[in-house]
């Protein structure tokens, strides 16, 4: 369902006014307000009156996570403390976090956006949605919820965790849509299926599931067990969590809510600006952002344009699934090596579940990369040969995906961690 036909479907060209209108006050404001883009814009000699229309976004300077970090925790706001009434941060593991503000308007918007992506999964205002995203500083949680009261659904806040009693809500309210990291929708077909429960008798439909990496493969696994259409959200605390797309019903790349967040797709090593169908990193531009605008934040995340417009009427640019993170890719004796690979690979192989974990490590002077699988449950009786079969025929699968030689071992059913946020696929002893 599209929630804003008037937004969704605008023409090219009203797009284009639009967008050029909020990018000039984007960048008059930027200037005034906030100090570290007024010396930035001085040193490359750019004045807020050399933007005129959308065109001239390339004349822009980037802004990275370090310049986010350098200016902690509120060198970035670009409006009185007073005005802003939220604050989030990134799940970030390593040094300080990202902080991203919002004022009553930015609550407005994040609340419109992430309406659309859930109308895109089908949610109404009859839906009941058991929103399993951590509330908190963590974006997931309260961007559901947002959406959900701006649609008028009813939001269970169970948040994430406690996976027994995620079973038991579910099947005592009701809920029609889930939300939450996919692997974490994995563990809860897990759990329940050992609690007897059949999901495809429970009147659960959909669900928006992202803040991960995730492959097509484990959609049809989640779709499968769950019973429902899963759908695949992205965002990012630093341009306002969950919202800046959805995927549509025909699960051809993520629409992003362009009259808001302008993407552009850039060689992540020159900065140059990439044609659409070429993969680089996203760069987003946060056009209408009040507490903590971006010009050209540099993601991080891998993806690229897609070209042509979508069957589903929308005309919103679409962005394949994100690939994995520039800082995520494994680069193994040179090869570059995406977890989302490995992954796609695993879940289309009978007997095996789709938790693992990749380890890397060196030994003497060489990369070497481990991938551990769990078998199911049905296996663990084969004989050590069998076993051992399946191990050669997953190794040479990866090997000829990745084109370099991996190692594989399967491990015993539930041996691997689970996640009830985002999960840990990558264990690189290198750099311990
Ligand atoms: O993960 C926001 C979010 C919450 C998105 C709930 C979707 C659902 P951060 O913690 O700041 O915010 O992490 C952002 O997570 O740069 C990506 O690398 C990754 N990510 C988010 N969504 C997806 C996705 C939230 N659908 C970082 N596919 C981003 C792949 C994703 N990666």
């Amino acid at each position: 369902m599209i929630w804003n036909e008037e937004r969704e479907t605008m023409s090219d060209s009203k797009k284009r006014e639009l967008h050029s209108e909020l990018l000039r006050n984007l960048v008059k404001r930027v200037y005034e307000k906030i100090p570290f883009y007024k010396k930035k814009m001085d040193e490359l000699g750019v004045k807020p009156s050399d933007i005129k229309t959308i065109d001239d976004i390339v004349k822009l300077p980037f802004t990275t996570k370090d310049d986010l970090r350098e200016n902690y925790p509120f060198g970035m706001f670009a409006v009185p403390m007073s005005e802003v009434v939220e604050i989030h941060t990134s799940s970030g593991t390593t040094g300080k976090p990202v902080v991203g503000g919002y004022t009553k308007n930015d609550i407005d918007m994040w609340s419109e956006v992430m309406a659309r992506c859930m109308a895109a999964s089908g949610t109404t205002r009859d839906d009941v949605v058991q929103n399993a995203y951590g509330y908190g500083l963590f974006t997931g949680g309260l961007g559901v919820h947002y959406g959900s009261r701006k649609i008028g659904a009813n939001v269970i806040p169970i948040s994430g965790g406690n996976t027994k009693r995620q079973i038991m809500v579910m099947q005592d309210f009701g809920s029609t849509i889930l939300t939450c990291t996919p692997s974490y929708a994995l563990y809860l077909a897990e759990v329940g299926e050992e609690m007897g429960v059949d999901f495809k008798k429970l009147p659960l439909k959909a669900g928006n599931f992202g803040a991960e990496p995730w492959s097509n493969n484990m959609r049809k696994e989640i779709e499968s067990r769950l019973g429902i259409l899963a759908l695949d959200i992205y965002g990012l605390t630093e341009i306002i969590g969950p919202g800046v797309g959805n995927e549509c019903e025909y699960k051809e790349g993520i629409h992003i809510c362009d009259d808001h967040f302008y993407p552009e797709i850039i060689n992540p090593d020159t900065g140059e600006v990439l044609e659409p169908g070429e993969v680089g990193e996203l760069v987003i531009t946060t056009l209408t952002r009040e507490a903590t605008p971006l010009l050209r934040y540099r993601t991080r995340d891998i993806t690229s344009i897609i070209p042509g417009k979508c069957k589903c009427g929308r005309t919103s640019t679409r962005i394949q699934r994100i690939m994995g993170r520039t800082d995520d890719m494994l680069i193994i004796r040179g090869v570059n090596v995406f977890p989302s690979q490995i992954e796609e690979v695993l879940v289309n192989i009978e007997g095996v579940e789709p938790h693992y974990q990749i380890i890397v490590d060196r030994v003497g002077a060489l990369d070497v990369l481990e991938v551990q699988v769990e078998m199911n449950e049905k296996l663990l009786s084969d004989e050590i040969k069998e076993l051992e079969a399946l191990e050669r025929k997953i190794q040479s699968e990866i090997e000829s995906m990745l084109g370099i030689k991996v190692g594989v071992k399967l491990v015993e059913p539930k041996t691997i961690a689970r996640s009830e946020g985002k999960a840990k696929r990558v264990i690189d002893k290198r750099k311990l």
